[in-house]
């Protein structure tokens, strides 16, 4: 055993699975699912909790709406609102911090943004960090030939903080969302501003209308990217998915912690609210980092050029 693998630096982590959520259920009725799990966390010991994408409504980018006010009521314009004030005072309460995936309306002067966002909040109830989904996947207009929509690039703007990790829970914790952990670029940006622990949610459906041929790949694609993820950066990730027969659509399950070797260290069993938990110790980034993939040993940046100076092949 290494030197380095003897320290340790354990943050009991949690990752809180959703089942579905109907279009008609209110705020408040996630909102008490979500106490519940915290309360179960807070019985098994955890100090963090990470929540999935878009976690407080049903995943409205599979409808096409034309009313921009009907749009609207999907997004919170503050964070804690009316509707989730009680979840942050729990969480307070019991002493757990958590990562919260959100549909954020921001107002910037006269100008109205709209973001796929999620928040890092500590123990003490302060949000410590923000996040804006940077890749959108889908499309802008309506496509009838599809079962549902996936238009995320029509409601939403591409984020625009980049990848900040922040220090939070005795360590480094750096955030993304859905599809996000399909692209290398993701996990190496925060690498290499010293994230230790990556948080993220997702929704996922098994059926993906332009490539029908994968459906049955969703399971090994999502694992795939992120234990590669986990490992080739020597992270740890921690992925909460809104699980189950939503509105018809099948969300896949599989929520996961990874451990920075790319294992699976935990994985939800159902496609229903469930809770999984580890004790995540952001030591053993080390194991790796000093290792294998030491970078400032190993990489050679002046060969990755067209990584940042070019968006697609020529
Ligand atoms: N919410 C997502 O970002 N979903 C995408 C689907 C559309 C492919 C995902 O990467 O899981």
């Amino acid at each position: 055993m290494s030197q380095s693998s003897k320290l340790s630096r354990p943050v009991v982590s949690a990752v809180a699975q959703l089942g579905p959520i109907a279009r008609s259920d209110s705020r408040k009725v996630v909102v008490d699912r979500m106490i519940a799990l915290l309360e179960e966390a807070k019985v098994r010991g955890a100090e963090l909790v990470v929540f999935p994408e878009l976690a407080l409504t049903t995943f409205f980018p599979r409808w096409y709406m034309e009313e921009q006010d009907e749009i609207d009521t999907f997004f919170e314009t503050e964070m804690p609102g009316p509707d989730t004030q009680a979840f942050f005072d729990r969480a307070k309460e019991l002493g757990i911090g958590f990562y919260l995936g959100y549909a954020e309306l921001a107002m910037e002067g006269d100008t109205v943004h709209r973001y796929n966002t999620s928040i890092l909040v500590e123990k003490s109830g302060e949000i410590v960090s923000k996040y804006r989904k940077v890749h959108l996947p889908g499309h802008f207009e309506h496509e009838p030939w599809r079962p549902f929509q996936h238009l995320e690039k029509r409601y939403f703007e591409t984020g625009d903080i980049g990848f900040q990790p922040a220090k939070a829970f005795g360590g480094v914790i750096s955030m993304a969302l859905c599809n996000d952990r399909r692209w290398p670029e993701m996990y190496r940006v925060n690498a290499l501003r010293g994230a230790e622990m990556l948080l993220l949610g997702y929704n996922t459906p098994i059926h993906y209308p332009p490539v029908p041929e994968h459906d049955h790949l969703q399971g090994f694609h999502n694992h795939l990217c992120m234990q590669a993820g986990a490992y080739q950066n020597g992270m740890w990730v921690l992925a909460a998915a809104k699980a189950g027969k939503e509105e018809g659509c099948d969300l896949l399950g599989q929520s996961c912690i990874i451990a920075p070797t790319g294992e699976i260290v935990a994985q939800a069993s159902t496609l229903e609210d469930e809770l999984i938990v580890h004790v995540c110790d952001l030591e053993r980034t080390r194991e790796i980092r000093e290792n294998i993939f030491n970078f400032a040993l190993h990489r050679e940046p002046q060969h990755y050029g067209p990584i940042t100076e070019m968006k697609g092949p020529k």
